[in-house]
C-alpha cells in the first residue's frame, strides 16, 4: 500500500468510518495564533524588517483576524505582555469581538527586562523575585480582564556554569512563585506550565522537561497543567510518548505548536516532520475517544507559537494551520480496530502498517469539501493571497 498517496473517500469506507463525524471534528478544531507571529521577528543575528507589520495589538488582532477569515478555525489569539500592554483591555477584548475573535492565552514575559539576567521567579536578588512573582500576577489580572481561561507560562530561568547557582534553592523559589500565583487566580483559569530543554541559558534550565513541568504543576494543583512546545525537547525525543504520557495523567493542557530542526523553535509546524505530527495527533485523537481520557484531551489549549523570520507574516501563519489540519485530519483516518488486534497479536508490521496507511492518505480533497461546507474558500492560501490585504498592509507604513 505504500507509495502512492491513498484515497480518503476509500479509506473511509473501508474502515467503516463515519463521514460526517470525521468532517464535524474537523470543522470543530480550533488552533490559536500568536499575536508576536504577526509583528517584525527574527533571530539573535538578523531582524529581516518586513513593509507593512502591525505596531499595536489592534493591527496584530487585524492580521490575525485574516487568519481566520480565510481558515474558519483560528478564532482566538494569545498575547504577550509587555508586547501588547494597553491601557484598556476591556477596549481591546471589544476590538477583538468585533473581528470575530476572542483574546486566547496570556502570556507573561520574565525573560526581558535587564534585572532577568541572574534570573526571574528564582532570581538570587529578592527583589527581582518579587519584581517577576507580581508581573505573573499583573497577568491573572489581565487574564480577568480581557475573558482569558488560560495563563501560560514560559520561564525562561536558568544557568549558563556548573557552581552559579542552587539547583533545590531555584526549585522553591519556582514552587513559591507558582504556588502565590495559582492562589491570585480565580477559579475555572488555568496556568500552563511550558518546559524548554536549553536556551537561554544552555547549562541548566530550571523547568528543562516535561517532568519537571508535571512535577510543579502537581505542587501547584488542580489549576495547573503542562504545555508541550514542540520545538523545547532535545533531538530524538518521542514528543507522541510525551503526550500520550501527560494525556493518560491527566495533565496535558495546551501546546505550542512549530518545528524545530535543530534547535530554534520558530518554524513552519509540520514542514520538516509532518509524520511526527501526524503521530502526535494521532495520540490526541485516540484520546479524546477514550472516557479515560476525554476530559483532559477536551480542555487543551491548541495554540501555534512561531515568530516567523524570513517567510511573509500572515501566509506563514495560514500554512502552519492547514498543515495542523492536515495531520489531524490524517490522525481521524487511522483503522482502531485493525491497529488494536495487530497491537494483540503482536504484528509489528501490521501495526506499523496501519498508522502509516493513515498517514499516506490524501486528506486535502476532504479538507476542501470541509471548508465549502464551512462557506470558506477550500483553498485559504490562494483566497487570501488573491484578496489584496498584504498590499492593502503596506499602507501602514
Ligand atoms: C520560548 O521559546 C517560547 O516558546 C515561549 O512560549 C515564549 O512565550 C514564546 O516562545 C515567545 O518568545
Ligand atoms: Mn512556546
Amino acid at each position: 500500500m505504500s507509495g502512492d498517496s491513498l484515497n480518503w473517500e476509500r479509506s473511509l469506507r473501508e474502515k467503516g468510518l463515519d463521514l460526517r463525524k470525521v468532517k464535524g471534528r474537523v470543522k470543530g478544531f480550533r488552533i490559536e495564533t500568536p499575536s508576536w507571529g504577526y509583528a517584525d521577528s527574527g533571530t539573535r543575528f538578523k531582524v529581516f524588517k518586513q513593509q507593512g507589520m502591525p505596531r499595536t495589538l489592534e493591527e496584530k488582532l487585524e492580521d490575525a483576524g485574516q487568519v481566520h477569515k480565510f481558515t474558519g478555525v483560528c478564532p482566538t489569539v494569545a498575547i504577550h505582555i509587555p508586547w501588547d500592554k494597553c491601557d484598556d483591555y476591556g477596549k481591546a477584548k471589544a476590538f477583538a469581538k468585533d473581528l470575530g475573535l476572542a483574546i486566547g492565552a496570556v502570556n507573561p514575559n520574565v525573560f526581558q527586562e535587564p534585572e532577568y539576567m541572574l534570573g526571574s521567579v528564582v532570581n538570587p536578588d529578592a527583589g527581582v523575585r518579587r519584581r517577576a512573582t507580581e508581573h505573573l500576577l499583573e497577568c491573572a489580572g489581565i487574564a480577568r480582564l480581557t475573558g482569558s481561561r488560560d495563563l501560560s507560562l514560559w520561564m525562561s530561568d536558568g544557568t549558563n556554569y556548573p557552581g552559579q547557582a542552587d539547583f533545590r534553592q531555584r526549585k522553591a523559589w519556582m514552587e513559591e512563585s507558582l504556588i502565590e500565583l495559582d492562589k491570585a487566580m480565580d477559579d475555572g483559569m488555568r496556568m500552563l506550565i511550558e518546559y524548554k530543554t536549553f536556551e537561554p541559558s544552555f547549562y541548566h534550565t530550571d523547568i528543562a522537561d516535561w517532568g519537571m513541568a508535571y512535577v510543579f504543576a502537581g505542587k501547584v494543583g488542580d489549576k495547573a497543567e503542562v504545555l508541550v512546545d514542540l520545538g523545547h525537547h532535545p533531538l530524538g525525543s518521542n514528543i507522541e510518548h510525551i503526550v500520550a504520557f501527560l494525556l493518560d495523567e491527566g495533565k496535558l493542557g495546551g501546546f505550542h505548536f512549530n518545528n524545530k530542526k535543530y534547535a530554534d523553535d520558530d518554524l513552519i509546524v509540520g514542514s520538516v516532520n509532518p509524520y511526527e505530527l501526524f503521530l502526535i495527533f494521532t495520540e490526541l485523537v485516540k484520546a479524546e475517544d477514550d472516557p479515560a481520557t476525554s476530559g483532559c484531551a477536551g480542555r487543551i489549549a491548541y495554540m501555534i507559537d512561531q515568530s516567523h523570520c524570513i517567510e511573509p507574516k500572515i501566509p506563514a501563519m495560514i500554512r502552519s494551520v492547514l498543515n495542523i489540519q492536515e495531520a489531524h485530519a490524517k490522525a481521524l483516518l487511522v483503522d482502531r480496530g485493525r491497529l488494536a488486534e495487530a497491537q494483540g497479536k503482536g504484528d509489528v508490521l501490521a501495526a506499523e502498517a496501519c498508522v502509516k496507511d493513515a498517514f499516506d492518505t490524501d486528506v486535502r480533497p476532504l479538507l476542501a469539501e470541509v471548508r465549502e461546507e464551512m462557506g470558506i474558500d477550500p483553498d485559504p492560501m490562494g483566497a487570501y493571497l488573491r484578496s489584496g490585504y498584504e498590499k492593502g498592509k503596506l499602507a501602514r507604513g
